[in-house]
């Protein structure tokens, strides 16, 4: 098991030994894992570059990137790629220099890739986890971000704690397909972006209680400088990006349901036309609505994520008729009570009330919770 572990730094000259020298302690506590870190550097002016370069490479494999100074999310988005495509990692495990997530708790991170999770979360927002020496002002800070832009503005609700760096992420099928290219963060707001993009890739999410102290040594960087400020523009700008992308999700959702809902009405017709009775009729007209929006939510709305290879395919197909064969048989017995009472023309009428109250809300959390989103479990 191969563990990239990718520390982003600034001006971290007093943290940086320690933290690589911890991370050696540590990984020789666990020898069936290599560990190897990635200090991802923004030309700090301190001197960090040269102590990292000065490691000791017996020890711990250490890589150095360096460029300009960009911030956070670009130097994690460098750390990320690199991390799969040279080190070839099977874990990446994104951490701060400066102490402030304790590096010890590493192993409970990855322990839970072990076990089968896909995205495991360090975190101060379960129950056993905690902050020490927050003032109000990054208690505001991290309370807007984390609360009312995170969880109620973009609405991802995988994780409780969307704001800090530290976790475990698995590589294969799920990091892997994240597409860090087009994934243009300077700032923090790459913190959430990247919950995101993992939760499209059907990842499963779990959240481990930490402590989050005070920094050790060092400056920090939060405060009213320019940088400051353009981050939490872009967190802003991010969050609203977001929510508009799960929007336009269920706004295509809905016309491929519309779509289906002729299909089925012009199928069932014909069929009555043709002297079937009603309910068998309509659940004819149901399935080829099913197939219908099968293939149209495969390969438009939840695209991102499709389903590819005829045989995955075929399977997902089999799942979702299973799946949907409870909208099949809503659907004949609502037309059969409807049209016993009220007569045959009832079928339309009885057929949409089924559709509007039970199948499209049930539909929509199965196709999302098990169809779309299945890849890994
Ligand atoms: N490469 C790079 N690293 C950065 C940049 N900004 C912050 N970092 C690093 O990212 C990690 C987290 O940044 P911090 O300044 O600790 O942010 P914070 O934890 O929210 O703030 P503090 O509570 O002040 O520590 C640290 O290891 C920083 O050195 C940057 O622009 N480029
Ligand atoms: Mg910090």
């Amino acid at each position: 098991m191969k563990i990239a572990h990718i520390i982003p730094t600034f001006n971290e000259k007093d943290n940086i030994r320690a933290m690589l020298d911890e991370l050696y302690e540590i990984s020789k506590q666990y020898p069936k894992w290599e560990n190897i870190c990635i200090v991802v550097d923004d030309l700090s002016p301190d001197g960090t570059p040269d102590i990292v370069r000065k490691y000791p490479h017996d020890k711990l494999k250490v890589h150095l990137l360096s460029k300009k100074k960009e911030g956070l999310g670009r130097a994690l988005i460098l750390g990320y790629d690199f991390a799969i495509r040279k080190v070839k990692a099977d874990i990446v495990v994104p951490n701060d220099a400066d102490f402030q997530w304790d590096p010890r708790d590493f192993p409970k991170l990855v322990r839970k890739i072990e076990e089968g999770f896909d995205v495991a979360v360090a975190s101060r927002h379960i129950k056993g986890g905690r902050v020490s020496g927050w003032n109000w002002f990054r208690k505001l800070n991290h309370d807007i971000s984390n609360t009312l832009l995170a969880w109620v503005v973009a609405g991802v609700h995988e994780v409780k704690d969307h704001a800090g760096n530290f976790k475990a992420i698995r590589v294969k099928g799920i990091l892997e397909r994240v597409p860090l290219a087009k994934m243009k963060n300077a700032g923090f707001s790459f913190q959430l972006h990247i919950l995101y993009e993992l939760s499209k890739t059907g990842a499963k999410f779990t959240e481990v209680p930490v402590l989050f102290r005070e920094r050790r040594y060092g400056q920090s960087k939060i405060g009213f400088n320019r940088y400051y400020l353009r981050d939490i523009v872009e967190y802003i700008k991010s969050s609203i990006a977001i929510r508009l992308e799960r929007s336009n999700r269920f706004f295509k959702y809905g016309l491929v349901g519309i779509i289906g809902l002729v299909i089925q009405t012009i199928v069932s017709k014909l069929l009555i036309s043709a002297n079937l009775m009603p309910p068998l009729a309509v659940s004819v007209g149901a399935e080829c609505a099913i197939i219908s929006n099968f293939l149209m939510n495969n390969f438009w709305t939840f695209k991102t994520h499709v389903i590819s290879g005829v045989s995955e395919m075929f399977t997902k197909f089999i799942q979702f008729n299973a799946a949907s064969i409870g909208a099949v048989i809503i659907q004949g017995g609502f037309v059969w009570a409807g049209t016993f009472i009220f007569g045959k023309s009832a079928w339309f009428p009885s057929m949409l009330f089924a559709i509007i109250f039970l199948v499209i809300p049930y539909s929509y959390f199965v196709y999302n919770r098990f169809i779309w989103k299945t890849h890994h479990s």
